[in-house]
């Protein structure tokens, strides 16, 4: 058997040594990870791996506000996926030890100094090292790096699942660097399969016709509409059925994944304007990865319907039911996560119908906007995700709602058409100085990001933003 030994630079190696070290050297241990799907399946390894080494410790998922009025009180505490962007240097007690594995950016730089702090403290983060943090590793990758010095290579696939989860695949359809070498390693321990396939959501569990209609980066004739994505099929000779059951995306041969591709590509480059033709393939095809311990047709099988039920899970603050399902329970807990995923369709399902029923969306010139008062801020990123395909894919779309019950600052969510971002186009980087003009802060990826920003100053900000989107779209 081939080892993949050194895949990441030499001086990461070293810091994860001295983490294995800080880890080994402690028997009260807490785990602080963030609470959406790389933040679980980062605790969920993390966790594994203590179990394995029979060290005791707690696991709570925060979100990042909450932070900065934390006691530490264990030996040892570890931050996955968060406590970089965060003054955890801060907590630091004579007695305390800090380890942080995040890989978002660093409030520090990476020459902080332990004389800084009163205990002792290591952080981990990609960018210390030169690696992107959006598309070559994830949360739940750095914490995959630390189980992988243990030799816990069988938990490689977590570190795909959190990737996925993290959406670092979505706009090259590819995990590339870090997230790459992780994906051989599971596909070499026997986890994993990585198939190139079409891009469509629900390989696993949506009837094809279904996730057919659910094609959102450009409006088709098929978007949106179950009779069309019927009439294309019996067109292209694909049936519908297995016998009495639906057939999903992973029934499809490879002649007919073929016939269904070119049938795409056609119809994108009769709707899509000469500039946008080049990236058409990109927007059909994407690496799809299978969890080979898992049941077909289940949500657990593929990477991207597992992030969705961990997000299901986390959404309706239930992490813990995740957790479980992640470190293997597939009895109880499998049981209320689908419950769980049920409501959550549910609930997005509505409002849904809601947006399009009240005609929300309102267009400005280079983008469109929705009101989504009463939508948890939880979900407002992916309704905006979702109802992009009920309005124009041109421009982005940008859902509103309120933060929460004890803060009336607003949530920004943006979604676009992977088209724009194949133009260049970030909008991550955008949304961030729009925020930072208002008096708010966010980031994120090109085409999905998010914002804070204070009540009041809603109106201002679309109007900077469009005005800062002239020429580019
Ligand atoms: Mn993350």
């Amino acid at each position: 058997m081939t080892q993949i030994n050194q895949f990441q630079p030499s001086e990461m190696e070293k810091a994860f040594s001295k983490a294995k070290k800080m880890v080994e050297s402690s028997e009260d241990i807490k785990i602080y990870s963030h609470i959406d799907c790389d933040g679980i399946t980062a605790g969920a390894i993390l966790s594994s791996m203590l179990d394995r080494l029979e060290k005791d410790h707690e696991m709570e998922f925060i979100s990042l506000d909450k932070i900065d009025d934390l006691q530490l009180e264990n030996e040892l505490t570890i931050f996955s996926d968060l406590g970089s962007g965060q003054a955890v240097d801060k907590l630091s007690r004579s007695s305390s030890q800090i380890l942080i594995l995040d890989h978002h950016p660093s409030l520090r730089s990476p020459d902080f100094s332990n004389s800084k702090v009163q205990g002792e403290f290591l952080e981990i983060n990609p960018l210390y090292f030169g690696i992107d943090g959006s598309h070559e590793v994830s949360g739940g990758g750095m914490s995959y790096l630390l189980a992988r010095k243990f030799g816990f290579h069988d938990l490689s696939w977590m570190g795909v699942l959190s990737a996925v989860g993290d959406m670092q695949n979505s706009l090259t359809g590819q995990l590339l660097g870090l997230n790459q070498d992780i994906l051989k390693e599971s596909i070499h321990e026997g986890y994993v399969n990585s198939i190139k396939d079409l891009s469509l959501y629900g390989r696993q569990t949506r009837p094809l016709f279904v996730a057919l209609s659910y094609f959102g980066d450009v409006n088709l004739p098929i978007t949106n509409n179950k009779t069309e994505c019927i009439l294309m099929l019996n067109d292209l000779g694909i049936p519908r059925k297995n016998g009495s059951d639906y057939r999903t995306l992973c029934d499809l041969n490879q002649e007919e994944k073929g016939k269904l591709f070119s049938e795409l590509v056609r119809m994108l480059s009769q709707e899509v304007p000469s500039k946008y033709i080049k990236h058409v393939p990109k927007l059909v095809s994407a690496d799809s990865y299978d969890f080979l311990y898992e049941e077909k047709y289940t949500p657990l099988r593929d990477a991207s319907e597992f992030s969705t039920a961990v997000n299901a899970c986390s959404r309706n603050k239930r992490a813990d039911v995740a957790l479980h399902i992640l470190k293997g329970n597939r009895s109880d807990a499998l049981d209320e996560m689908e419950v769980l995923s049920k409501d959550h369709r549910r609930y997005l399902a509505q409002k849904i119908d809601m947006i399009e029923n009240e005609d929300m969306i309102i267009p400005k010139e280079n983008l469109q906007y929705f009101q989504g008062d009463g939508i948890k801020s939880e979900v407002i990123g992916t309704i905006a995700g979702m109802i992009l395909s009920h309005g124009d894919w041109r421009k982005p779309i940008i859902g509103f709602t309120q933060i929460g019950e004890d803060n009336d600052g607003i949530k920004v969510s943006l979604r676009c058409s992977r088209l724009l971002a194949f133009e260049g186009i970030h909008f991550g980087n955008i949304i961030k100085k729009v925020a930072r003009k208002v008096g708010g802060s966010g980031g994120g990826h090109s085409v999905a990001c998010g914002a804070y920003i204070p009540a009041g100053t809603q109106e201002t900000f679309l109007e900077i933003f469009d005005n800062t989107l002239k020429g580019l779209i």
